[in-house]
């Protein structure tokens, strides 16, 4: 076997020809999508801070898709949020017209579960058949939207829960849940699917109806062979091996899209990769492993899910973008014959640094090999600070909104 304790010192490897290849075929395949909602004006429950360019409205934040598209290369679809981004009445066609006129298309439709006064006690977990159906109604029109615009994907996210011990019946809200899914699968189009998203808490504090990854999974399976489970990775608690749960979701063939953001204590929605890079790679190497043992590519969504008051968005999106593609192409690295080896022989030292070198391993060169072959700026960050763009588009929104009339109250209460 390769002797790997040489490893133990180099911290920053240069790639062989053929790993600069592997990482190359790696980017080649690998897109995430951005949302619509992380280009406007977001915040904290405590306050927004505002910031001049932020997106208005839709034809805004396509622009500024579309913007991140055409730096990074990699992003050609836009998540949407069905009330945020969709006016009643309105055509869907003509929302997938703009975003072709601004280079992208529309990817991931997320319906509205949460926000409407009739959700107070719960959307498919509420007690009332009349709310209940009225949500499951508000997805059947967002999977028809879906079709309307051409995008395969629906993804729910539920706030659904109760406050406190007793508030309801656990296995009632669980059977609701069961039913509803099951209603709104019969109603996807051949080529779509729908994705279960969990979270322990928030805005639920006592029982969240899709707590975890579990919960999801059992009420993915019942629903029917088109729904799996989305991945947000603010949606864990500290510690948790959110690459086991991966690799476990890729085993069942459950594993059907992520949202990417960074945590330190909850769904904090900072920066991919800003607190522990480490992980994202670990996440990704579980992907390109099974790709690997089973000579195919998972078919998963990898789409962004990060709401930035502090940052600019469109600065803190390519940021995102970036990071993912260099942990990907370094997750790619991974010598896959050697690390079954180690595993056979239960060598856990070069077993682990197999993993360590491949993060440690600078893949620069190959991102900039892919990014001009791309004709795309080498420097996707630098280049966005030097187009002008959000001088142009703070200028251009910060009238809008005069002329609008729109104020803007970042006030908790
Ligand atoms: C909820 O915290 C979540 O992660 C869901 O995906 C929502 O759709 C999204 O954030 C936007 O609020
Ligand atoms: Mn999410």
């Amino acid at each position: 076997p390769r002797d790997h304790t040489h490893l133990l010192i180099v911290h920053l490897s240069t790639m062989t020809p053929a790993q600069l290849r592997r990482a190359r075929a790696a980017l080649e395949t690998f897109r995430i999508e951005t949302p619509s909602w992380g280009f406007a004006d977001t915040g904290t429950r405590f306050g927004k801070f505002f910031q001049d360019a932020a997106a208005i409205d839709m034809n805004d934040k396509l622009a500024d898709a579309g913007h991140v598209h055409a730096l990074t290369g990699c992003c050609p679809t836009v998540a949407v949020h069905v009330l945020w981004d969709f006016k009643l009445g309105e055509d869907p066609k003509a929302v997938a017209r703009l975003a072709r006129k601004h280079g992208v298309k529309i990817g991931a439709i997320n319906p509205n579960l949460f926000q409407d006064q009739c959700y107070k006690w719960g959307s498919f977990g509420n007690n009332d058949p009349v709310v209940r159906a009225a949500a499951l109604q508000h997805c059947v029109d967002s999977v028809a939207i879906g079709k309307a615009v051409g995008s395969d994907c629906l993804s729910l996210w539920f706030a659904d829960g109760t406050n406190y011990p007793g508030q309801g019946s656990i296995r009632a809200r669980k059977q609701c849940f069961e039913e509803s899914l099951r209603a709104l699968h019969a109603k996807l189009g051949p080529k779509q699917t729908m994705l279960v998203e969990y979270k322990p808490f928030e805005p639920a504090f006592y029982a969240t109806d899709i707590a975890d990854w579990g919960m999801a999974l059992l009420l993915a399976k019942k629903a029917g062979p088109r729904a799996k489970v989305l991945v947000d990775t603010g949606h864990h608690y500290n510690a948790q091996n959110i690459e086991q749960i991966v690799a476990w979701l890729l085993d069942e063939d459950m594993l059907g899209g992520f949202h990417f953001n960074d945590r330190r204590y909850a769904d904090d929605d900072l920066t991919l990769g800003s607190i522990d890079p480490y992980q994202v790679f670990r996440i990704f190497h579980e992907i390109h492993f099974f790709a690997a043992d089973r000579g195919r590519r998972p078919k998963i969504a990898y789409m962004i899910d990060q709401c930035h008051n502090e940052k600019p968005k469109i600065e803190a999106t390519i940021q995102t973008v970036v990071m993912a593609q260099e942990l990907y192409a370094k997750a790619a690295l991974v010598d896959h014959d050697a690390l079954r080896r180690a595993q056979a022989s239960n060598n856990v030292v070069d077993a682990e640094l197999i993993l360590k070198h491949a993060f440690f391993t600078d893949v620069a060169p190959a991102l900039a090999a892919w990014r001009k072959a791309n004709q795309l700026p080498a420097d996707p960050l630098a280049e966005h600070r030097r187009s002008g763009y959000v001088r142009a588009a703070a200028a251009d929104r910060k009238r809008r909104r005069k002329e609008l009339g729109l104020t803007q109250g970042g006030s908790f209460a």
